[in-house]
């Protein structure tokens, strides 16, 4: 099976041809995808638009596929789970993923709150050739570290403690994030909804 992925996210996307490698699913891009603007309020509802794009994108050209879209972000309680489905924007377009991250652990701080709670949710909208749609999500829950710490993963990895690892997301392999994360879990019960 292959699966086109309606993202420009590289991050993500080797996230995902891991994940989907798992259970023999091969992740090609489309060269020419154009990102729809996400007007979505929700994580399924923004997955379904990028899907939806990608495979009238790929119909427009003659190719009939099956496609795959993620919609995911970092929900941090102290401020009333912000910046969810706004992640990628969030502290503007122009700004690193340095500033975003740094800007999150400021603005926490700045509240005054001690609670540090943290969590990814991540959902995947699939869409098959004959444009039947299907919908999973995947949550892991976590706590906002007080710094920023290690390199690996990307986004806003390295400020997303994970207790049961002892660890930030940038300081745990792809490998082991892949065991674990909300994107994992999102193709688990993707998976699990195709068999059937
Ligand atoms: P596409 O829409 O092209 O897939 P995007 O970066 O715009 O890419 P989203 O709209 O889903 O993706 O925004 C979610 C943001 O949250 C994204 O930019 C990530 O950097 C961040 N994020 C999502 N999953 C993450 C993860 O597993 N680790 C770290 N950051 C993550």
């Amino acid at each position: 099976m292959r699966l086109f992925a309606a993202t420009k996210n590289s991050g993500k996307l080797t996230e995902l041809r891991e994940l989907f490698s798992a259970h023999g699913v091969d992740i090609l891009t489309f060269s020419e995808y154009a990102e729809p603007e996400e007007t979505a309020d929700t994580y399924a509802g923004n997955a379904a638009i990028k899907a939806r794009a990608l495979h009238d994108q790929l119909a427009a050209t003659g190719v009939r596929g099956d496609v795959i879209a993620d919609d995911s972000g970092l929900e941090i309680a102290a401020l009333g789970d912000r910046p969810g489905v706004y992640s990628a924007r969030y502290g503007g377009p122009n700004a690193t993923w340095a500033q975003r991250r740094a800007s999150i652990l400021r603005e926490v701080a700045e509240s005054g709150s001690g609670d540090r709670r943290a969590r990814f949710v991540c959902a995947l909208c699939f869409i098959d050739a004959e444009g039947r749609e299907s919908i999973a999500e995947g949550v892991t829950d976590g706590e906002l570290s007080h710094d920023e710490r290690g390199q690996l993963g990307f986004g806003y990895d390295p400020i997303f403690y994970d207790p049961s690892e002892h660890a930030t997301y940038g300081e745990i392999s792809d490998a082991e994030k892949n065991k674990i994360s909300h994107r994992a879990k999102a193709v688990e019960r993707l998976m699990e909804m195709l068999r059937k």
